[in-house]
């Protein structure tokens, strides 16, 4: 895709020294600017003052752990936290005028950053077919022209639903019942696109598909493991966990291609001690990894220990805890050892030094945690590096125990529990059967489609009904060129959404937006006043309740625009009170309680502070493995091939967007200002291609299919990455990403691992 006409121009992009600490006062002052900027301060007190609170609005952000009732700060968000929710109560608006002046294809050639800046929308919308407009209509009748079309479909399965991790566990809940009614399970979410890998490799080995650490165990470790994650951007509040654990005497390792600036140095701007001092160094050691070499760098490790264990026997394993508690232990000993020095190096770009060093601090410590996030996800070789990670923890009894365990930190505030609520291609068959007999139909039982699934039956024209629950699908999905056009083959697409995107312009013959209130807002149904239910990545199930007025009258919840559809689509059959649910969500939580384990009581529960703690099985010592063990893998050597000449490029966020939207063109805390198209490489690389300092080039992707794939116009910036690896900001470069380039098992995109060669830019290039 070529730059967008709203985007700054290039010569606007000044590029200053990366920060070595993150958070602090400029921090703050830097939210308070940008919300004082988006809303009126009124509405910027209401919001904050009551964020993530007991009772307050949960922070739409990431999905980071509130402490406990009790121990929170009366300032309990980050700087981020604080941009995305005065993002959504922005007082800006757009209405049909807005529409009437800029036509669909003008949409389409406007930046990410352009659409989201526009402002909330106020009131549902149609394109209709070979209108490049979309006008007003009526709630009634954009509710019945998708019942229409849902109704005409030759399978339910030409039908597909999309959920962003924003949408809460009621409207996850509603919208699952209603697809299942329906007759499909084409329930991909942005999880397919997240953290897939760890669900994958974690319900595999420890038969959980969660993360098994709470903010205590965190708080108590000795040894904490940052792998592939930048908490000081996309996850701020866990540095202050960080800082409390390194209070307690804990290390932190860092794992990264990237010198990111939370992981370096942390000012906590809660207290007045980390406004005015140096601040707390967060990584005791950093490893600057290649791009996709984890799963060697956790199998040289896994190696060292056993040789520890040959030469001091009984004093390194958890031998107890390996004979008790798991299987397949003989099996990964013997393959673990067989890895070759020469490969590890090669693939991690360490010095055998640096990982002996970080074996010894493991050898001191009795009580690790590993963190991680997109950074190991998104790799072919995601699920084998995770499951190696798991090999790792199992060796020295570090799962199950306090102070201990496998973090994977989820991104959207809710992801986590739309997944307990059943948003999920291919949920098991007991949460099926409990469906079934709550509401006495029987769902379909064949898996669904996932996103990449979705994509690819799209572009088959198997598809012709999607409707995407919050989120910017075709901006989160890889390969844009083919998604678009896939999405483009639907009969009828529609969007429930709070704010204008890429999505709405990529339209079916019939496209629809569906104006929603947004976390913020109050929510007001003919019972009363509504609450809604979110979990955590600590698996904390919690709620939120808005306190805003809503940006327009028209709006509806998303629970609403469900229950109307199902209602319309599915008349009374089966029997489901989708009117009672719309009226007050406390019967939703009602049938929730009858079929989610954990969920109990649920609406008695849930208000009181803190809200209800999942157990996560694992913890008590049980792993639903069919074993009822925990798994020991073996994991064959892999890394990404870049050759000659190239670069493996990674797609990550700055620390000014929120996933596909971008708030401004700035990434502060990694020096890049005014421009978001920049690519980030070794100085001794740009050397070595023959490449200088803000070069105009071209990314083109190298994959086995013939079509060019070139994102174009970018600025090279020298930036201490990796040796052989590059950065670009996601979504302008998901182009770049071919639609069959998955992890092995969990079918995710690899966005952190594409091959690339940097050609002198076409754009602006002298003609021959
Ligand atoms: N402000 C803000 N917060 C967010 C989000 C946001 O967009 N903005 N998004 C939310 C969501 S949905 C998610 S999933 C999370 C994402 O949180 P992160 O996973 O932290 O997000 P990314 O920007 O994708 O960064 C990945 C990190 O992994 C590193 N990395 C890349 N490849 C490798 C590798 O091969 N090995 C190792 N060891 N490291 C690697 C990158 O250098 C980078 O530091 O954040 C959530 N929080
Ligand atoms: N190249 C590359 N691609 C990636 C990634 C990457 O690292 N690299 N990361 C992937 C990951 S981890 C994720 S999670 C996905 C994210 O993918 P998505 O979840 O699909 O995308 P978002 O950008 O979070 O969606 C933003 C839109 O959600 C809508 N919205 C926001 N709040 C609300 C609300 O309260 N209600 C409703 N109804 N709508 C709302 C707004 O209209 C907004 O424009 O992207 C994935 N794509
Ligand atoms: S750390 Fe995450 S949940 Fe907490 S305030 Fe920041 S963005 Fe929100
Ligand atoms: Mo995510």
């Amino acid at each position: 895709m070529k730059k967008a006409p709203g985007d700054e121009p290039d010569e606007a992009l000044t590029v200053t020294e990366p920060k070595k600490w993150a958070a602090g006062v400029p921090a703050v002052a830097h939210a308070l600017e940008y919300s004082l900027e988006e809303t009126s301060a009124r509405r910027t007190g209401t919001t904050l003052l009551t964020m993530n609170q007991v009772d307050g609005i949960d922070c739409p952000g990431c999905a980071w752990a509130d402490p406990a009732p009790g121990h929170r700060h009366r300032n309990e968000y980050c700087e981020n936290g604080a941009k995305h929710i005065n993002d959504e109560a922005t007082t800006r608006r757009i209405g049909a005028d807005f529409f009437r002046e800029h036509s669909v294809t003008d949409l389409a050639g406007r930046s990410d950053v352009w659409l989201n800046q526009q402002g909330r929308l106020t009131e549902p919308l149609v394109k209709r077919p070979g209108s490049d407009h979309y006008e007003p209509i009526s709630w009634n009748d954009a509710i019945g022209l998708m019942a229409e079309e849902l109704t005409s479909l030759d399978t339910p399965d030409e039908a597909v639903f999309y959920t962003s991790g924003r949408a809460s566990n009621e409207a996850a809940f509603v919208l699952q019942l209603f697809a299942r009614a329906l007759g499909t399970n084409n329930l991909p979410d942005c999880s397919n696109l997240c953290h897939e890998s760890s669900g994958y490799a974690l319900h595999e080995t420890l038969g959980t598909g969660k993360g098994t650490v709470s903010l205590h165990d965190l708080h108590h470790a000795d040894l904490i493991f940052l792998v592939g994650q930048n908490p000081g951007s996309n996850h701020p509040r866990q540095l202050s966990a960080l800082e409390e654990a390194k209070r307690n005497g804990a290390r932190i390792i860092a794992v990264n291609p990237l010198p990111e600036a939370g992981l370096l140095r942390f000012k906590n701007p809660q207290k007045p001690r980390g406004v005015i001092g140096p601040g707390t160094q967060i990584a005791d050691r950093f490893l600057r990894i290649r791009n996709g070499g984890d799963l060697a760098l956790f199998q040289a490790l896994n190696r060292l220990l056993l040789e520890a264990e040959d030469a001091r026997p009984g004093e390194v394993l958890d031998r107890d805890f390996i004979e008790a508690d798991t299987t397949g232990f003989e099996e990964f000993a013997r393959h673990v050892r067989t890895v070759e020095w020469d490969d590890v190096l090669a693939a991690t770009g360490l010095t055998r030094d640096e990982i002996e060093q970080v074996r010894d601090e493991v050898l001191r410590s009795e009580r690790v945690v590993v963190c991680w996030a997109m950074g190991l996800t998104q790799h072919k070789h995601a699920v084998p590096t995770i499951r190696e990670i798991v090999n790792f923890l199992l060796l020295r009894g570090n799962v199950g125990r306090a102070g201990t365990g496998a973090c994977p930190v989820r991104g959207h505030s809710n992801v986590q529990g739309d997944r307990t609520m059943g948003i999920w291609e291919q949920m098991p068959d007991a949460f099926l059967d409990s469906l079934k007999e709550e509401f006495g139909f029987d769902p379909p039982r064949a898996h669904g489609y996932d996103s990449v699934n979705a994509i690819r039956a799209m572009r088959e024209g198997k598809v012709r009904f999607f409707l995407g629950l919050a989120g910017n699908f075709v901006r989160a999905t890889p390969d844009s060129t083919v998604t678009e056009e896939a999405v483009r083959r639907c009969r009828l697409t529609a969007h429930i959404s709070t704010k204008l995107n890429r999505s709405h312009t990529v339209c079916g013959d019939t496209a629809l937006i569906l104006p929603a209130l947004g976390r913020t807002e109050k929510d007001v149904q003919s019972t009363g006043e509504q609450f809604v239910t979110v979990e955590n990545s600590m698996s904390e199930v919690h709620t939120s309740r808005g306190r805003l007025r809503p940006a327009s009258s028209l709006l509806l919840s998303d629970i609403a625009i469900l229950c109307r559809l199902a209602r319309r689509t599915l008349g009374d059959k089966p029997d489901i009170a989708w009117e009672r649910f719309e009226a007050d969500y406390g019967v939703i939580r009602d049938h929730i309680a009858r079929i989610v384990p954990g969920f109990d009581d649920y609406n008695r529960r849930v208000v009181r502070p803190g809200g209800i703690q999942l157990m996560n099985p694992v913890n008590e010592g049980v792993y639903s493995t069919g074993t009822g063990r925990a798994l020991f893998t073996r994991n064959s050597a892999e890394a990404p091939r870049v050759p000659e000449g190239h670069l493996l490029l990674q797609t990550l966020r700055s620390h000014d967007q929120w996933n596909t939207v971008p708030y401004t063109n700035n990434d502060r805390y990694r020096g890049i200002h005014g421009s978001r198209r920049v690519v980030l490489v070794n100085p001794d690389d740009v050397q070595a291609l023959g490449l200088t300092d803000g070069q105009r080039v071209d990314l083109v992707s190298v994959w086995t299919d013939d079509v060019e794939r070139r994102a174009e116009d970018f600025r090279v910036v020298p930036y201490p990455t990796a040796r052989g690896c590059a950065a670009a900001y996601y979504p302008e470069t998901n182009l770049l990403v071919p639609l069959d380039s998955v992890a092995d098992h969990s079918n995710q995109p690899t966005f952190k691992s594409i091959v690339v060669r940097l050609e002198p830019a076409r754009v602006g290039a002298p003609q021959a």
